[in-house]
Parts: structure tokens; sequence; C-alpha cells
């Protein structure tokens, strides 16, 4: 994984409670740009809106510390080139061909494999923002809760995968295009690749914003 170029360090924790909790913590003592939270065990994963997300060993947790040189507002476009790097690593390492649901869930028939909660944290002009990453990989079964919603690498191809190998295409993925957003400063020579993979209606614009019907954009929130 130190191969990754984008990458500075890794913090490999074998229990934590919520890998995005510990990148905070660690960005709050000066933490550098590009240091990755990976863990076998999170225990109390989050959501976003304070929902739960359940996770275990057979899972990825993990997330990455990140100070972009974009514009506050525009830092919801790490979330899209985010999906964008999950969905072409289950690619390369599966072959299962999943759909993106803006802005954050990866759904294969509708379940949900992964999702992403990526939070910035501001200090008058200055902000940090933390990338977390769950993925479904080797789980074979899931809480009554989720059951009928979620799903896994493992149930959907029928074998189990090294969540190393996943975690490490994962990254290398992203940071291909978060080197073009830090470029461009805008998605516009991704926003029709995501928006093939895209499953919610009205696709994208160079901002990751979702076009409504009616024309309006929506920057962030549910569909
Ligand atoms: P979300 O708010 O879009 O989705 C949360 C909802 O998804 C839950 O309310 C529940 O219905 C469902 N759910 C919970 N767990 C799972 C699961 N394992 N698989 C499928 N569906 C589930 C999505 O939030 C963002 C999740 C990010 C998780 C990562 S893990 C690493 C990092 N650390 C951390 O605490 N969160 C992120």
């Amino acid at each position: 994984m130190g191969k990754v170029s984008g990458i500075s360090k890794i913090l490999h924790l074998e229990t934590v409670d919520s890998t995005n909790l510990e990148a905070r913590r660690q960005a709050m003592e000066g933490a550098e740009d590009g240091l990755l939270i990976l863990c076998d065990n999170q225990t109390a994963g989050r959501g976003r809106l304070g929902r739960r997300w359940s996770s275990t060993e057979a899972a990825i947790a993990m997330s990455l510390l990140l100070r972009p040189e974009i514009d506050a507002d525009r830092v919801s476009m790490v979330t899209i080139i985010a999906a964008m790097a999950v969905r072409d690593a289950i690619f390369k390492v599966t072959g299962l061909e999943t759909d993106i649901k803006w802005p954050n869930d990866i759904k294969y028939h509708d379940r949900k494999l992964a999702g992403i909660l990526s939070e910035s944290v501001f200090r008058g002009k200055e902000f940090y923002t933390v990338l977390g990453i769950g993925i479904n990989v080797n789980n074979e079964a899931f809480p009554d809760e989720i059951k009928e919603i979620a799903s896994s690498l493992r149930i959907e191809a029928g074998r189990s995968f090294d969540k190393d190998e996943l975690t490490e295409a994962v990254w290398e993925s992203f940071f291909g295009y978060y080197g073009i957003l830090l470029r461009d400063k805008d998605l516009r020579s991704l926003t029709e690749a995501y928006n093939r993979s895209c499953i919610t209606e009205g696709g994208i614009n160079e901002y990751g914003e979702l076009i409504m019907a009616d024309g309006s954009l929506k920057r962030s929130g549910e569909v």
C-alpha cells in the first residue's frame, strides 16, 4: 500500500470506534495530508446524518485525511471521485459492475455494497476533509435491520477477496482522479464517466451537483 502515491502514512489499527473519528483525532494533532487510517475491526461505524454503519472484520473500513486545495464550497466533489474509485476497484478485483447512487452509495442489484462518508472540518479559512469508505467484502450475512438492503462482494461473486488488494485498488484509482480534480478544480473531464455508472436520474454537472428534473441543482443530501 505504501506504493500508492498520495498516501503519506498508514496507521493500521486492530480495533477502533470509527476510522473517521480516528482521522479527525489525528488531524487535530497536526497529521499530514495523505494519512490513511486502516483497521481490522470498526466498532462504532458512522453513516451520514447520525446513522450507523455496520462493520465487522469481514469488511473494509478506512479513512483518508486530505487537506485539498479546492474551494471549500466544492469539497463534495471528493465524495464523487471516491465513489468512482470504489466502483473501479470493485470491478478490477471482482469483475462486478456496480452502480453509483448519487452521491455516496455503491450498489449491486439495488443492494448496498459500500458507503462513503466525507466530513470536512473548518478552522477559519483552512479546512481538512476526512474521506471514509466502508466496503462489505467477505460478509456472509448482515444484521436483521439491514439484511434486505445490504450485500457483500462475497455474496454477489460467490467467493472471498483479499481486503488489502481491494484497498490498494481503491486508492490507486482515487489518486488518479484526485490529481485531475486538483488540476481542473472541477470534474469537467470526469462527469461523463460518472454519469455512465450513476443510476440516479439527472446525473451530475462539473461540480458534482445533481441536476434535478426541474433544472435546479442539489449539492448534497438524499434523493
Ligand atoms: P449512509 O447514511 O448513506 O447509510 C447508512 C445506512 O445504510 C444505515 O442507516 C443502514 O440503513 C445502512 N447500512 C448500515 N450499515 C450498512 C452496511 N454495512 N452495508 C449496507 N448498508 C448499511 C453511508 O452512510 C456512509 C458509510 C460510511 C462508512 C465508513 S466505514 C469507514 C468510515 N468510518 C466511519 O465511521 N464511517 C466511514
